[in-house]
């Protein structure tokens, strides 16, 4: 396992690649392109500099978070197959430079949902936090100003604002899309895509649905070990990999973490560990990384990454803001890297013991 940070690049980070540099183990980071928009076919030489600057700070691209999928791919828009043969262009641009780990999504419309993003803790930390009865409560086509309004003037991961200017037409694009045509439309990317992950030697690693359930009527289709099941087989190939991301599938206590893991096995391409509080079967928020902190046992989880004999990348995933640090909700310093601190040590006890 190599320990990784999501880094969102110079002028959208507030974290810099020399302090990454310095939290013991971490070996490199996962980033994307900043300056694409979904559909559009990423440039080699953009690619080629933005893994010099990492290099240049003695890190590594270690894999890209995200290559965003297009609505139009995802809804069998007119513009799909266009789309599609430009996210081969990328991932060719991608596996000609090295990158072997690409992580997605096949969310409509909203990437993650939280009802805040600094709910303050009894320790004065503040978190990303979500409460189903004020979500039930919101009107979807606002949803863009309450994050835009909450998020210290950061641009927030799947929420660029050109994308969710048009809320209401997004709306209509998936007024007919139910799971099953929208997992078609997965099949049917992951199928055109196959050659060239297979001569790179690229593995896609699809994230989970968050919250792992459906929201404002839109279908999800990767929310837990039924959903790995259905996709597994229908796309029977190590290329196809899964993002293992507690903090989303953990969304849904009925998820058996350390279960999902085993069963995914070497389909794990990629993995992002952090804990999460249930307060009530209507209401989350983000923890620690560390096991007392949050409701999962992080032990269990690391165990069975471990067992699976996991040796993928992994990352600590949404930090607590501490310390006064101002950051992108989420996306702080100080906590993710303490995070990464906690996921090894329970790795060395793991290792040692079990030799
Ligand atoms: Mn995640």
């Amino acid at each position: 396992m190599k320990m990784t940070l999501r880094w969102y690049g110079p002028g959208y980070d507030s974290v810099s690649l020399s302090q990454i540099r310095q939290i013991p183990g971490v070996h490199g980071v996962i980033t994307t392109l900043y300056g694409t928009n979904p559909g559009e076919a990423w440039d080699l030489e953009e690619i080629r500099a933005l893994k010099k600057t990492v290099e240049d700070a003695g890190l590594f691209i270690d894999g890209i978070e995200s290559v965003n999928v297009s609505d139009a791919i995802k809804t069998a828009g007119p513009d799909r197959d266009q789309h599609i043969e430009n996210y081969i262009k990328t991932l060719e641009n991608l596996g000609k430079e090295g990158i072997r780990v690409v992580c997605y999504n096949f969310m409509p419309v909203f990437d993650w949902t939280r009802s805040e993003l600094a709910r303050v803790r009894p320790d004065g930390a503040t978190v990303l936090a979500y409460n189903q009865d004020v979500i039930d409560k919101l009107d979807p086509d606002h949803m863009k100003e309450s994050i835009e309004s909450m998020s210290n003037g950061f641009v927030m991961p799947g929420w660029e604002p050109e994308r969710l200017d048009s809320l209401k037409d997004l709306f209509n694009l998936y007024k007919d899309i139910d799971s099953d045509i929208l997992f078609d439309n997965l099949v049917y990317f992951l199928k055109a895509i196959e050659p060239v992950c297979e001569k790179y030697d690229i593995r896609m690693a699809i994230h989970p649905d968050d919250p792992a359930w459906p929201i404002f009527n839109l279908p999800r289709i990767i929310t837990g070990l039924d959903s790995y099941k259905r996709l597994f087989e229908a796309v029977n190939k190590p290329f196809n990999g899964i993002t293992l991301c507690t903090g989303s599938l953990g969304t849904n206590p009925k998820n058996d973490l350390p279960g999902i893991i085993r069963f995914a096995g070497d389909r794990i391409a990629f993995a992002h560990v952090r804990n999460l509080k249930y307060n009530s079967d209507r209401d989350f928020e983000e923890a620690a990384h560390l096991s007392s902190d949050g409701s999962m046992d992080m032990y269990a989880i690391m165990k069975a990454l471990y067992d699976v004999k996991f040796d993928g990348h992994i990352r600590p995933d949404h930090g607590r803001m501490i310390w006064g640090e101002e950051a992108m909700p989420g996306y702080g310093l100080y906590d993710r890297a303490l995070g990464t601190q906690y996921l090894q040590g329970l790795l060395e006890a793991i290792e040692k013991n079990e030799r």
